[in-house]
């Protein structure tokens, strides 16, 4: 191939590098306008090379003048793809107009039951109760033994349980949590357990066989019963107004003693009496008891010098009452039109 030609390409090849290099930093449309004016304008590149042909022979212009033409071609087009591009971009751009509401981002809701976990405790930390946790799966020593419920004792069958091997259990209540608790710490204690519990319940309106529960125990020195009640009784009215009454009847569990169970006058008829509490105007919330001294025996506490109470109940229960729910399925279905309620 003649020299000529050759750098003829060559300074095409170079051209066209250079305009590509250029062109792809260009992001407006004049810029656009000036770099295809740079390169097509009357003073432009091309046509500056395009003057040289005239000083070629005849054979020569025609391989030369094919050449620029489709360099120059090629250049328009690229300017016109690339304002294709700069204008589309511009559309996104322009149509991006930040002043626009933002996509209001989905924001979750904390679960009914997290919410009132979350009360309960508030509740009790101003009550000087610190919340405790433990393990969900449990020995039967924790779960039963400790708690003086012993292998052949009748509340076990109540709690009849999940078996993860013949010694471990899902646990059936938070109450080993306090004995582990009890174990770990001397009086005074005054501690909250909340948390997930398993019982073999079939599942209706008002059981399910994963259940959330807190429960409390306080030991100190001369620890009453008046002290239960009023802590019990503080509790009520915090949580469901002031005028919230609390009830006590007896009642029996093998780790208090005595026992009780306890009910606030129902929130929806102030106590006269309605659908929700069966006309009996009390709402039952749960038991509680002063800790059985068997217990305390249990856990090496001299039962003389100290005394305690406990108490439990369901949290489901108590969210139930608060948000008139009527099904404890709704709070483990996760349909998002009940839970977006909260
Ligand atoms: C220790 C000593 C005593 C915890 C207690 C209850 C009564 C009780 C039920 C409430 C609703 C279970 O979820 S429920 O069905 N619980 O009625 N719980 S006294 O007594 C204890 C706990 C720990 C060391």
């Amino acid at each position: 191939m003649r020299v000529w030609r050759r750098i003829l390409k060559a300074k095409i090849k170079e051209i066209e590098e250079k305009f590509d290099s250029e062109i792809r930093n260009v992001s407006l449309p004049e810029h656009l306008e000036e770099t295809r004016v740079k390169y097509l304008g009357r003073k432009g590149v091309l046509t500056s090379l395009l003057k040289q042909v005239s000083a070629l022979s005849n054979d020569e212009k025609p391989v030369f003048g094919k050449l620029l033409n489709d360099l120059k071609n090629n250049i328009n087009t690229k300017i016109s793809e690339k304002l294709v591009d700069i204008k589309s971009a511009k559309k996104t751009e322009t149509k991006l107009d930040i002043t626009l509401q933002g996509n209001k981002p989905v924001i979750g809701h904390k679960h009914p039951l997290t919410l009132i976990t979350q009360e309960i405790k508030e509740i009790f930390f101003g009550l000087g109760f610190e919340t405790v946790t433990g393990p969900e799966i449990e020995t039967e020593y924790y779960n039963f033994e400790a708690l003086n419920t012993p292998a052949d004792h009748p509340a076990r069958d109540e709690h009849d349980s999940f078996y993860i091997t013949s010694k471990d259990l899902l646990r059936t209540h938070t109450s080993p949590v306090q004995i582990r608790v009890m174990e770990k710490q001397k009086p005074p204690i005054r501690v909250i357990a909340p948390g997930r519990c398993f019982r073999r319940d079939a599942t209706d309106a008002t059981h399910s066989p994963i259940f959330h529960q807190v429960e409390g125990l306080a030991i100190d020195t001369n620890i009453t019963f008046g002290d239960l009640k009023g802590v019990l009784e503080v509790f009520a009215k915090q949580l469901f107004g002031r005028q919230t009454k609390i009830r006590f009847r007896p009642d029996f569990f093998p780790f208090t003693e005595p026992s009780a169970e306890y009910a606030f006058s129902c929130v929806n008829c102030k106590g006269k009496g309605c659908r929700i509490c069966k006309n009996t105007g009390w709402l039952e919330i749960g038991g509680a008891g002063m800790v059985d001294p068997e217990v305390f025996k249990m856990m090496h506490y001299d039962a003389e010098k100290y005394s305690g109470f406990a108490f439990g109940m369901g949290i489901e229960r108590i969210a139930m009452i608060k948000y008139h729910i009527h099904d404890i399925r709704m709070f483990f279905e996760n349909d998002i039109r009940f839970l977006r309620q909260f």
